[in-house]
């Protein structure tokens, strides 16, 4: 079959919308339309040449919602006219990760996943002829794309679609991150870096548990009113502070936060994440991916006294487990979507998007097929 996607022919280029062909789906794979899909900063770093795993040409998009149009031989746990959300980290139930109960990293199709092929190592998509890869198991910048079973997440039908998309990477991520891998307790100190499309989802996260102090810091000072609108109590603008920037972000919270988040991909951002935690016990989640060849440093003094450093992809989140009950909190209103998606976008339109993100005037873009 055709189907109308935007293609990152090279790195640094504009999308180019074409018509794909498009096998069917495999065994094991499931034909679904999608609907909606969001644009994350994960997308642009890749457009920008910033990913090591990045493959060109390729359709990105990771952040979709749509329907079940077609599935393959042996798939049991969607029918056509499911609707669903792709999971760019899949849940197999089965790999030794799944089963170790420990993690959401599920390894049963990462190694193919980060070539940019499906798990039988070849791709589905072509133009003219010439294979174009997959993009994060997902490619949601194409109205029909293959997915693995193991890469959808059934959710409710009443959930719509321009707005479900988020849950696919942002708002879980942000989340998820609270819920899943810091574990916040009422009444925590929390310090989010970076207030765009994962560090809102944090500070809602921060605010649904109930945190106490919830700082935002951002060198945009629009993003003042925005983390206030999700439950933020402080905002700090780095080039607002005259002296150091961890000695007060201590002094705001009496020692240091008893939780901080990178959301800015940035890693001098991230060592003064790590270093506005509390002595003992404070804890800096990343969130943020930094580029290829970017590397994290501190004095191994911050850890020996206590304070942790920890990752996390996909807010710790079991996809086909957890997203359903994400999309439920939504749709009964424990967390807000709507208000972040700033921009909705025809996929002609898709490339704006992106400036949108990179001039720092979008929260969220959705482009809608
Ligand atoms: P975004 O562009 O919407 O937001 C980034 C924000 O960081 C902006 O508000 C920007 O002004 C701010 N910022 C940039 N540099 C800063 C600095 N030095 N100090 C303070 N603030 C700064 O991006 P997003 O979609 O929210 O993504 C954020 C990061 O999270 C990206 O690196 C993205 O790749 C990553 N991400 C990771 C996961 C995961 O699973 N780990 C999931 C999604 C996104
Ligand atoms: N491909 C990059 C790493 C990119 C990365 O860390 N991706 C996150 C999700 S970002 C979503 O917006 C992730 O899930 N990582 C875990 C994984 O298995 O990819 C690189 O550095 O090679
Ligand atoms: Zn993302």
């Amino acid at each position: 079959m055709k189907t109308r996607a935007a293609v990152a022919f090279e790195a640094k280029k504009p999308l180019e919308i074409v018509e794909l062909d498009l096998e069917g789906p495999k065994a094991g794979e499931v034909l679904v339309e999608i609907m909606a899909t969001g644009i994350c900063h994960t997308d642009a770093y890749t457009l920008d040449g910033l990913d090591s795993e990045g493959k060109f040409p390729s359709v990105l998009g990771h952040e979709g919602a749509g329907i079940i149009r077609e599935v393959g031989a042996g798939v049991t746990s969607v029918v056509p006219d499911d609707h669903v959300i792709p999971l760019y980290t899949p849940e197999c139930r089965q790999c030794k990760s799944c089963l170790s109960g420990k993690t959401n990293l599920c390894t049963a199709i990462r190694a193919t996943q980060g070539k940019g092929l499906m798990p039988d190592g070849t791709s589905r998509m072509s133009y003219k002829g010439e294979a174009i890869y997959h993009y994060m198991g997902c490619s949601t910048f194409s109205n029909f794309i293959i997915l693995p079973e193991i890469a959808v997440a059934k959710i409710r039908t009443d959930a719509p679609f321009e707005k479900s998309c988020y849950i696919g990477c942002g708002v879980t991520t942000g989340v998820g991150a609270v819920t899943n891998t810091a574990k916040v307790e009422p009444g925590a100190n929390v310090i989010v870096f970076g207030l765009g499309g994962i560090g809102l989802n944090v500070i809602q996260g921060a605010r649904m548990v109930g945190a106490d102090k919830i700082i935002g810091v951002d060198l945009n000072p629009d993003k003042e009113e925005w983390g206030r609108k999700f439950g933020m109590t402080h905002f700090v603008n780095p080039k607002d502070v005259s002296g150091d920037i961890v000695e007060h972000l201590v002094a705001l919270t009496d020692g240091g936060a008893d939780y901080t988040f990178d959301c800015t991909g940035n890693t001098d951002v991230m060592r003064t994440a790590l270093e506005a935690c509390h002595r003992g016990w404070g804890e800096s989640i990343i969130i943020g991916v930094a580029e290829a060849g970017k590397e994290i440093a501190t004095r191994p003094f911050q850890l020996v006294t206590g304070r942790v450093w920890k990752g996390t992809a996909f807010g710790g989140a079991r996809g086909r487990t957890d997203v359903p009950k994400i999309v439920d909190w939504y749709v009964n209103g424990k967390i807000e979507i709507d208000p972040m998606i700033t921009h909705t976008l025809t996929l002609e339109e898709i490339n704006k998007g992106f400036d949108l993100m990179h001039a720092g005037e979008s929260i969220r873009s959705v482009v809608v097929f």
